[in-house]
């Protein structure tokens, strides 16, 4: 089965930036090998394959220590590929899984052994079909007692109303890419304002400051308008903020990122080695590693 989109980029830059040491890559996937570990018959798109060893070959490569992969729609609720990373991670990564509500207790227990640490709500119209709130707040219920989290992704549009559900989880709640802001739009314009209250107003409520190639659209390699997106959620929640590549990129279409460029766009939102060493380590550390 061919991909939908592009392949990730073969031969990444070395990066200028140097992350600190045991630094987390906090948002990123493993996808297959098909052959291996089938894609979901439901999936909305085919990624390219993109197997453990790359993601830990790269992981070096960029200078991180750590990964947590996170379960993507093209495998649905099978957890398989991202389990057989994790336990062949020697412990340097971390999960988020994909889970049904009738998942069996041993089955939970079993993503946690492995080093699953929370499970990805998502509603994204183009990746997923509607399921009913109920159904997720019952995922919910069900896993906070293993001390997991709910990672959320959501377009910034869908925000108004999703606010009651999101702020009604029994749980820490991260949420994925800044909960795509309209970037053309200011920093300072009601919609953002939105998600930044959201933060203010909710301290169990964290946000990646990634995928400025999915929201830029000033484009790459310098990604100049999703900067103030995210400087500003670093400065302002600095404890409460992770970032990750989002490798290998899925339904990336317009142009494919060089990994390496990505690690360098970090001291432009992150400019201190203060709030550098929260983003990419301490605040990583806290949520999986504890
Ligand atoms: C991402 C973004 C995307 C895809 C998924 O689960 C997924 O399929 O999250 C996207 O297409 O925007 O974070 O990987």
């Amino acid at each position: 089965m061919d991909p939908d989109y592009l392949p990730f980029h073969p031969n990444p830059a070395q990066p200028r930036f140097v992350p600190p040491a045991g630094a987390v890559d906090a948002h990123c996937h493993v996808f297959g090998p098909g052959d291996t570990f089938p894609y979901a018959p439901e999936r909305k798109y085919t990624p390219c394959d993109a197997p453990k060893e790359k993601l830990f070959a790269l992981r070096d490569y960029l200078g991180f220590a750590r990964n947590v992969i996170v379960q993507a729609t093209c495998h649905g609720n099978d957890n398989r590929a991202l389990a057989d990373a994790l336990r062949h991670s020697n412990g340097m990564a971390r999960g988020v899984a994909s889970v049904a509500r009738d998942i069996s207790d041993a089955e939970l227990r079993e993503l946690h052994a492995a080093g699953v640490r929370g499970t990805r709500f998502n509603f994204v119209k183009r990746l997923v079909d509607f399921t009913p709130r109920e159904v997720l707040a019952d995922i919910a219920q069900r896993i906070a007692p293993l001390g997991w989290h709910v990672v959320v992704y959501f377009e910034a549009q869908d925000l108004p109303e999703l606010w009651d559900f999101f702020t009604s989880l029994p749980t820490m709640v991260v949420v994925d890419h800044m909960g795509r802001p309209d970037v053309g739009k200011p920093v300072d314009g009601p919609e953002f304002e939105l998600f930044v209250r959201l933060l203010r107003e909710h301290p169990n409520i964290w946000s990646k400051v990634s995928c400025p190639e999915r929201l830029s659209k000033s484009g790459p390699p310098n990604y100049d308008d999703v900067v103030p997106f995210a400087r500003r959620l670093v400065e302002t929640f600095p404890d409460r903020v992770l970032w990750g590549t989002d490798w290998p990129h899925p339904n990336m279409k317009s142009h494919m990122p060089d990994d390496g460029k990505l690690v360098d766009y970090l001291p432009r939102i992150a400019p201190t080695a203060a709030l550098q060493q929260a983003l990419l380590v301490d605040n990583p550390m806290r949520l999986y590693w504890a």
